[in-house]
């Protein structure tokens, strides 16, 4: 589900994925615990005066990196036919908010970070990979120290969304 909100004036947006049966098979598992870790590597990448593309270079590297050793890829620059969009937005008035990404990250900025992997039935992998799909999206405060992953309290973790979907 990717969800956009608005309060008074401002806007979020976030995207969660899950298992429909509530469990996660270990395809569909490799792959979320592979975008997270991308996300991971990109929210770390969400600060004060890095590039606006870092984050995108942080989960681009990872999702390579990961989908080579699962062997859905043989070369590094097949990942885009798996991950085929940016990883980041600016976020405020607008959920796709008006500003220039060829400047670097400013204090007080709130981007979102979502990578994504979608294997499409027929692509050239196993065909255990088909149909698998997942994208995690946050949102997160630009700051000078840590970044702030303003929608923290959404699960985000494997387990914790099977969790969720036991209730
Ligand atoms: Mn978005």
């Amino acid at each position: 589900m990717d969800i956009g909100g608005e309060y008074h004036g401002y806007t979020a947006d976030i995207t969660r994925s899950f298992p429909i049966n509530g469990k996660f098979t270990t395809e569909q598992r490799e792959i979320y615990d592979l975008v997270l870790e991308a996300q991971d590597s990109g929210i770390a990448e969400a600060k004060v005066g890095n590039i606006f593309k870092a984050p995108h270079n942080a989960a681009v590297s990872v999702i390579t990196r990961g989908l080579l050793k699962l062997g859905i890829i043989a070369k590094p620059e097949e990942y885009k036919k798996y991950f085929m969009h940016g990883t980041s937005h600016y976020l405020g008035l607008d959920v796709h908010d008006a500003g220039n990404s060829s400047q670097p990250l400013q204090d007080r900025q709130v981007i979102t970070v979502e990578p994504g992997i979608y294997i499409a039935e027929g692509s050239p992998c196993d065909k255990k990979w088909w149909n698998i799909g997942c994208r995690i999206e946050d949102d997160i405060l630009i700051s000078p120290n840590r970044p702030e992953i303003l929608s923290k309290y959404s699960p985000r973790k494997a387990d914790e969304i099977e969790k969720l979907m036991k209730k």
